[in-house]
């Protein structure tokens, strides 16, 4: 079959819901839950602003539109290797430089909903990782890899997203060494259903923040803050991830789009 056969295919199947566009991304807004650096990092990302410039009033007549005011990391957002120092030698590591064919991937999701519910702590290892290949097949170069905790189910209340208390976040995340097993395997990117792609715990990790650190050193991406992962089967789905063409920017809220095989 050629390629163009298959597109034409897919189009068909997109128009008739035998793939469905299943939508990754939460709501972007003022209520949208940002990160809370401890106070030793004195700037955070700023709250999310969304002013109006008109809506068909004495600002213009026949038209609204808005203007926006939100760091580069906010809502579920692209991580660019830029984003972190031991990616900073990345040319092409930048929203405007990056190579998009990669952005474009299958996506091989890693339910550990289950674990992440009893433990906010659960911490995903090269165990857990070999144990869902042994059940779904090897995670490959060029995937997506996906960690499925639910977590958007509490992306309506800030503190329960960030489940801090006074020793910090507790949201799950990876080890340093299931993020480098990934790497090895030559995944494009990780993806988190929390505020980062890192475990609320990680600034305690060896490296702190492994996935920041390791993924981004690798020049590979991360998405934060995905949703309806529990709409994908294991394997099977792509997905769309890709950051606005932000000038030299390290990152960028995203409209995630999984193609779903239905029926
Ligand atoms: C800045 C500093 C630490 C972290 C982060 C940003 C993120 O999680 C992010 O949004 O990339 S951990
Ligand atoms: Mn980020």
């Amino acid at each position: 079959m050629t390629s163009r056969n298959m597109l034409e295919g897919l189009a068909g199947m997109l128009a008739s819901g035998s793939v469905e566009v299943v939508d990754c991304s939460g709501t972007l807004g003022p209520e949208t839950p940002l990160l809370k650096l401890p106070p030793d990092f004195a700037r955070d990302t700023p709250p999310i602003k969304i002013h109006r410039i008109s809506e068909y009033d004495v600002n213009g007549p026949w038209w609204a539109w808005n203007w926006l005011e939100l760091g580069e990391h906010s809502g579920t957002h692209f991580d660019a290797p830029h984003h972190w120092i031991t990616g900073r030698d990345h040319a092409d590591g930048f929203t405007d430089t990056l190579p998009v064919q990669r952005l474009v991937a299958p996506a091989k999701v890693l339910d550990f909903s289950r674990e992440s519910a009893a433990n906010p702590d659960f911490l995903l290892t090269v165990d857990h990782v070999n144990a869902w290949e042994a059940a779904h097949g090897p995670i490959g170069a060029g995937d997506w890899a996906l960690f499925r905790t639910d977590w958007d189910k509490r992306a309506d209340d800030e503190s329960l997203f960030l489940n801090a208390d006074a020793t910090g976040p507790h949201t799950p995340g990876p080890t340093p060494e299931a993020i480098q097993y990934l790497i090895d395997k030559g995944i494009t990117g990780w993806g988190s259903q929390c505020i980062g792609t890192d475990a609320g715990q990680a600034g305690g990790m060896d490296p702190p923040f492994p996935a920041h650190n390791l993924l981004h050193k690798h020049n590979r991406y991360g998405l934060a803050s995905l949703a309806n992962l529990d709409r994908l089967p294991p394997k099977g789905a792509i997905l769309i991830a890709a950051p606005l063409k932000i000038k030299a920017g390290t990152g960028s809220p995203i409209r995630a789009l999984a193609l779903v095989p239905r029926g």
